[in-house]
């Protein structure tokens, strides 16, 4: 069935990084012949029967070959495909060792004179499964076997999605079609494309999964019953295939919608017992179950505030009920006051969750892990780095990523964010010193933590490519290459995306790299300028609304006057903001001098004649960008119509689509933009280009 769908959809559609085209470079052929026409492998593990059933299909495809299977090593060439347990068996060495994280693996050159056997070693399952994808991922990228040895351990223990998926088949903040899991109130009854996704997800080293929305309505809160599990547990025997564990959004009213108690206070005994009976209960049925993701006291959500318990005391009730069975709870921490009143300027929205947590630093069990969103605000084209990850010593943090482009063009504009994640996580905290990087906070090697990683909030629906937009295919895979190896670049990550979906002809990942690597950038241009947010309609969150904030019901969030525009959040005379940062940091930013000019407005409250490095005055900068930015766009379409006729046309035409769209809508936030600016300061281009009055 698999195959079918391969050959029938082999085009990097579908298909995605696992387009499977014949490879035409004799050389490269022989070589991968030689090596893995025989198979030596003990097959006794569900995850290394799937690692050994991808490779068969891929060797199949790629190279035309069925390989044979042994469970011997033999006198010929082979490759060897095994746990460290197998490989202690067959006598074999190997650097994996116990201590090892989960799904490290190595691939070496067997010690036979003749150099012709290769040896694939996972310190458990998942280990072969990564080692088997790097093998394919070589072969389809052209590498030779000898360039292939490596010992591949992952930074990130977690490494996860999380789906904003309702049961009605709506997602929230979905841009590529309706849910693949659900539809109708009904869990979905053909599991086809969850394998198709599980093979993804697997194929980049993910490892857990969410699969509802963190607003969890009426049906999503009943998945924890007798009624939903038999169903829920066939997603994780799915998952469990590829090695990724399955994770379930809480109603954190449950003790009262589901069990019928009174409260939800976390320290009443019946709520404790009945949060120990639902994590037992759901165990029975998935006894690997990953555990809870839960929004409290955040826009609406219910939460511990209510019986005036904190979240510590809130994440500590569910995390006693699922500690015996190895589970966790993630706790986000986009807890904020929506409605704030921006006339008061010593109140900020970016300080919530630091002022929220930071307090109870400590009071956390040790299987609660806080997920923190990379900024303060919310998945902006450009803000700060969130306080919070040089805050929390004493606990665990994941950090969130948004995949989904809720506010970098929905999937209609291209938008490739790895360049953005890498900035996140080089961002040097200073919380012990120079180079307390963000990554090495979200790999736990800095505050010693015992979870950590890094999550993405999913781009996927049920559209033939995934993610809407076929470029959008890049930022899924660059979430599961950065979490494995935060050291990788976003271009190597660009390059090899564009290599494995559309081929290695060097001109075509020329181009659709240098659009990629241009394109956040591009966005930003045209839309919100130098860290100051929004600018988009409320709750939609797309197209022109400079003053659009669905909670600035009184003023402007920005604060755009005729005067100037931005957020003053120094500690000398704004918010404080600042403050949350360790020293170094914070100086940086108080000062207007020092302040990355890229974030001047998220920090600074600056005239529009403020001059900046480039020698420009602010206005004119807001002016030039938004007509630079329409013009980038122009540029993108020239150089992927240089693609026609060379990759696959379903998927130029799709990327054709929506790059008009992107070009119409540029235009119309450029003038919007610009023409509000020019009506607030009736200050005219230098150049004299047309803005509307
Ligand atoms: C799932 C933003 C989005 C909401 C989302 C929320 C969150 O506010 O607009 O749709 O809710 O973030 O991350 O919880």
């Amino acid at each position: 069935m698999l195959e079918k769908q391969l050959i029938e959809s082999n085009n990097g559609v579908y298909n995605c990084w696992l387009n499977y085209a014949k490879c035409l470079n004799p050389k490269l052929v022989d070589q991968y012949k030689k090596i893995c026409s025989c198979l030596v492998v003990n097959n006794n593990n569900t995850v290394k029967h799937t690692a050994v059933e991808e490779l068969k299909l891929a060797l199949k495809m790629i190279i035309g070959i069925e390989p044979l299977v042994s469970n011997e090593i033999p006198n010929s060439s082979y490759l060897f495909v095994g746990t460290l347990e197998d490989a202690r068996a067959f006598q074999l060495e190997t650097k994996i060792t116990e201590k090892y994280a989960d799904g490290s693996y190595e691939v070496k050159a067997a010690d036979n004179e003749q150099n012709t056997a290769l040896q694939i070693i996972g310190k458990d399952g998942t280990g072969v499964l990564y080692g088997i994808f790097y093998l394919i991922r070589n072969l389809r990228i052209g590498k030779e076997i000898s360039q292939s040895q490596i010992v591949d351990i992952p930074r990130n223990k977690l490494r996860m999605i999380n789906h904003w998926d309702n049961a009605s088949g709506d997602i929230e903040r979905g841009y590529a079609g309706q849910s693949f899991f659900y539809s109708n109130d009904e869990i979905i009854k053909n599991f086809s494309r969850i394998k198709d996704y599980a093979r993804l997800l697997g194929s980049i080293g993910i490892n857990g999964v969410v699969i509802n929305n963190v607003n969890v309505h009426n049906i999503e809160t009943k998945f924890i019953t007798k009624e939903y599990l038999p169903d829920i547990a066939r997603f994780a025997d799915v998952f469990r295939n590829y090695g990724i564990k399955l994770y379930l959004s809480i109603n954190y009213a449950s003790p009262i919608e589901l069990g019928g108690l009174k409260t939800a206070d976390p320290l009443d005994e019946a709520v404790k017992q009945w949060w120990k009976k639902t994590a037992d209960l759901i165990y029975d049925y998935i006894p690997d179950f990953g555990g809870f993701l839960v929004k409290a006291d955040s826009e609406g959500r219910p939460g511990p505030f209510t019986y005036e318990r904190n979240h510590a005391q809130g994440a500590n009730v569910l995390a006693e009920a699922l500690k015996p069975h190895g589970g966790i709870v993630i706790w986000r921490c986009f807890v904020y006051n929506c409605h704030l009143d921006w006339r008061d300027r010593s109140l900020d929205r970016a300080k919530a969750a630091y002022d929220n947590f930071k307090p109870l630093d400590g009071e956390f069990m040790d299987n609660v892990i806080l997920q923190v969103k990379n900024g303060p605000m919310d998945f902006q084209i450009r803000e700060a780095v969130s306080p919070l990850f040089g805050a929390m010593e004493k606990t665990n943090m994941i950090l969130e990523f948004q995949a989904a482009q809720e506010y970098t063009g929905q999937q209609k504009h291209v938008c490739y964010l790895l360049p953005m994640w890498k900035e996140v996580l080089n961002f040097d905290t200073h919380a012990k010193g120079e180079g307390s990087y963000v990554s090495k906070v979200v790999d736990g090697s800095l505050f010693n933590s015992r979870y950590s990683g890094i999550v993405a909030v999913s781009n996927l629906g049920d559209s033939k490519c995934w993610t809407g937009h076929p470029l959008a295919q890049a930022n899924l895979y660059g979430i599961g290459r950065i979490a494995w190896n935060p050291e990788l670049s976003s271009e190597e990550i660009a390059k090899e995306w564009v290599k494995l979906t559309y081929g290695c002809d060097e001109g075509i990942v020329q181009t659709v790299v240098s659009i990629l690597m241009e394109s956040r950038e591009v966005y930003e241009k045209y839309t919100s300028p130098l860290g100051i947010g929004w600018m988009v309609n409320p709750n939609y969150h797309y197209g022109p609304s400079v003053e659009g904030y669905e909670y600035s019901r009184w003023g402007t969030y920005h604060y755009a006057d005729w005067k100037g525009i931005g957020v003053d959040r120094t500690v000398s005379t704004g918010t404080g903001y600042t403050a949350q940062y360790h020293e170094a940091v914070a100086s940086m930013y108080e000062n207007i001098e020092t302040c990355p000019e890229a974030l001047l407005l998220f920090f600074h409250h600056v005239p529009y004649k403020y001059q900046l490095k480039t020698g420009k005055t602010l206005i004119q900068h807001i002016y030039d960008t938004h007509f630079e930015g329409v013009e980038k766009v122009e540029e993108f379409i020239e150089k992927w119509m240089s693609l026609k006729g060379k990759i696959n046309e379903e998927a130029f035409g799709l990327v054709c689509d929506r790059l008009r769209i992107q070009l119409k809508d540029s235009k119309e936030w450029r003038d919007q933009v610009n023409t509000y600016f020019y009506r607030r300061t009736g200050i005219k281009d230098i150049k004299g280009r047309k803005i509307y009055e």
